[in-house]
């Protein structure tokens, strides 16, 4: 046999298969086959060294082992990409496109949520790969980026040229690997792209070899030396051999490129590798120029960022409030970060359990989720960055009143049980006027810790005799009069709210606003339900042996007593009409909520609509009257323009509720 041949005849086999399994996702022989194949290859290649090729495939199974990575200058800087977060930000993105030029077009790719690499080759053949360090000078990580399977390392021109790209994480390689990590009990990785970023800076190639990382590549160094436009540009790569992400579009304006955003939204959700968002460039190289540079990243690119809903951050402290009925819950103080476009510094840890069970401690740096309207909560600990944090000790005595904590048998929070626990006043305060219990607009947070702290709230009682203050209100600094005379006439109001708001706001421990209209379906009045017994209430469906325990315990305290009493003096409502006639266009309507609104949680927008008689449901469909759109309204608003359903936008619900 003549080896010489036999090994060119492998290496063009084995590197022929790659391509169509790894960049054509298009397999050509069963893996058993490649297996053989490759086995023939590396024990000729072992025989006869003298006749392997320097583009053998059996480079991709590494074995190199640096000692370190040695630094590379980038001949053309790797920049970076400025971000918009919304619509807006992309409009005054196209107006400064505008203000250059008016007539170019959109090139828009799928951002590959992964880490930039630029690869030189020469002739045709790989020489060298680096990371896009800090934008100037990176690091040689060849050995390792040799071990991806979708890179060739010939190409199918023997031409010079330099192209960048995204090196990423499959979602099976990272499910795989944190799975043998937690297998060997080490730290797991908090996300695909950490997971990509230190298996590249693996020092033994070998280790990179199996994590199987993939590349998309996107861009030509001094592209206009070969081709005029973007989408030339991924063309040309993807005929050279190599692996283009498929989803790129060219778009013709700023309307056909939200449109295209939309759609790229909903694609990334099936893909299998993380996106964070859509690269939009200017299509025509011979506008670059005129568009300029800043400093970091060029001006005809950009950015759309999807909204993350989760992010790592570092956990600065752990703190703990004193729900209304006296619950600790510990709270994560963190370093600020943008999640779904607001900024969060501070999330929930549920629990003494919760947080046990994840071994979260001071000084980690935590993945922080954010979905909808629920508070943001930490998620896991990023084990990757563990350093020599201590472990979590949780406290025993309220930190308000120092008094020592309780935690019932079977249930994992602990209680401040101290009645007189200032802690518990405010927080009481808060909800009982917020607008999903009372409803007592202008009585905010910050109004009510101002007040409370002057001493001229201290129970709930002591909102309605605010009035009797009125002149010192008015002296305070913030409170105009005008300020005053408002919150003042929103107390009066607030007594006609509903009797299960009233229920829900007294903070009755296990008593939420569902329990609430439940509790008043079956006892229409303050004094019916006062006299309810432990064994009434759990006769009641959606009563259970907590919650009974909880509302008779509650009516057997004094202070409790005393206050309904005042609230009945002062002519609170105190009963439910379950027929009450309301007089308003949402009444008995049906109506679907989606995207976020400005003005109104999720709750309070539902509180609202329900309080005038409507109902609100989750899905649209024929049955549907109304469907309040807030920003970035998902598919439930393409339906209802689908099916005729009358959209309100956040304004226009806003007359129709104060009509
Ligand atoms: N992550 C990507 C991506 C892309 C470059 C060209 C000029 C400046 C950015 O999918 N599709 N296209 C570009 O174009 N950059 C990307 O990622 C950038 C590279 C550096 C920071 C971002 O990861």
């Amino acid at each position: 046999m003549n080896y010489k041949q036999r090994i060119k005849e492998l290496t063009d086999l084995i590197n022929q298969a790659n391509y169509d399994y790894h960049t054509l996702d298009q397999p050509t022989i069963t893996d058993y086959e490649y297996d053989q194949r490759l086995k023939e290859l590396v024990d000729l290649e072992t025989k006869y060294p003298e006749y392997k090729l320097d583009y053998s495939p059996t480079d991709k199974v590494g074995g190199v082992v640096l000692d370190s990575f040695e630094k590379v200058t980038h001949q053309v800087p790797m920049m970076s990409l400025s971000n918009v977060f919304n619509t807006d930000e992309l409009i005054a993105f196209d107006e400064r496109i505008r203000k250059v030029t008016d007539s170019y077009t959109y090139l828009s790719e799928l951002k590959i949520d992964g880490l930039a690499v630029s690869i030189r080759y020469e002739q045709g053949k790989f020489v060298r790969a680096a990371t896009r360090g800090n934008g100037q000078i990176g690091e040689d990580i060849s050995e390792n980026v040799k071990t991806i399977k979708s890179l060739p390392l010939t190409l199918n021109q023997d031409i010079d040229i330099e192209v960048r790209g995204e090196i990423f994480m499959p979602h099976k390689s990272f499910n795989k690997l944190n799975e043998e990590r937690m297998e060997q009990d080490l730290p797991l990785f908090a996300n695909p792209r950490n997971a990509a970023a230190g298996t590249i800076r693996q020092l033994d190639s070998k280790v990179a070899a199996k994590r199987n990382l993939d590349i998309f590549l996107y861009q030509i160094v001094n592209a206009e030396d070969y081709v005029s436009t973007q989408q030339e540009a991924l063309e040309f790569l993807k005929s050279l051999g190599l692996k283009v992400n498929p989803n790129y579009k060219l778009n013709q304006n700023l309307d056909e490129l939200i449109n295209q955003i939309n759609i790229y939204d909903d694609l990334r959700k099936t893909l299998n590798y993380e996106t964070d968002g859509v690269v939009i460039k200017i299509n025509e190289f011979d506008l670059h120029e005129n568009i300029g540079y800043t400093a970091k990243y060029p001006k005809w690119a950009t950015a759309y960022k999807f909204k993350a809903e989760q992010q790592t951050t570092k956990l600065k402290d752990i703190t703990f409030q004193i729900g209304r009925t006296g619950v600790v819950t510990p709270v994560a103080e963190l370093e600020p970060v943008f999640i779904s476009g607001s900024k969060v510094s501070r999330a929930t840890l549920h629990n003494e359990d919760y947080i046990k069970a994840k071994d979260i401690r001071v000084g980690d740096y935590v993945v922080v989720h954010k979905a909808g309207e629920i508070i943001p909560e930490v998620v896991e600990v990023d084990m990757s960055q563990r350093k020599e944090q201590t472990p979590f000790e949780m406290i025993d005595h309220c930190p308000v009143c120092h008094e020592p904590l309780e935690r019932k048998d079977g249930e994992a929070d602990y209680y401040c049980t101290n009645d007189q626990c200032p802690g518990k006043h405010i927080n009481r305060l808060i909800h009982f006027s917020s607008r999903v219990a009372m409803d007592i607009d202008t009585l905010g947070e910050k109004v009510v810790e101002t007040l409370h702290d002057l001493g001229f709230l201290n129970t709930i009682a002591d909102i309605y005799t605010l009035k009797n203050h009125e002149n010192d209100l008015k002296g305070l600094p913030g409170f105009a009069d005008k300020k005053v005379e408002k919150l003042l006439a929103a107390i009066e109001d607030s007594k006609n709210q509903s009797f299960d708001k009233l229920i829900f706001g007294l903070g009755i421990k296990h008593v939420g606003a569902k329990v609430a209209k439940v509790l008043v379906s079956n006892y229409p009045s303050m004094d019916a339900l006062r006299q309810a017994t432990y064994e009434d209430l759990i006769e009641i469906n959606e009563i259970g042996e907590m919650i009974a325990q909880s509302i008779v315990s509650y009516f057997e305290k004094p202070e409790h007593i005393e206050l309904i009493d005042r609230l009945s003096a002062y002519g609170l409502n105190m009963s439910y009409e379950s027929t009450k006639v309301i007089d308003h266009e949402f009444n008995g309507k049906t109506i679907v909520l989606t995207g976020k609104l400005e003005n109104y949680t999720r709750d309070e927008a539902q509180a609202i609509i329900e309080k005038l008689g409507g109902k609100v449901s989750s899905s649209v469909s024929k049955k549907t009257d109304f469907v309040l759109a807030g920003s970035d309204a998902g598919s439930k608003l393409q339906k209802a323009k689908d099916l005729g359903v009358q959209v309100l936008d956040e304004e226009t619900f806003k007359v129709k509720i104060n009509g």
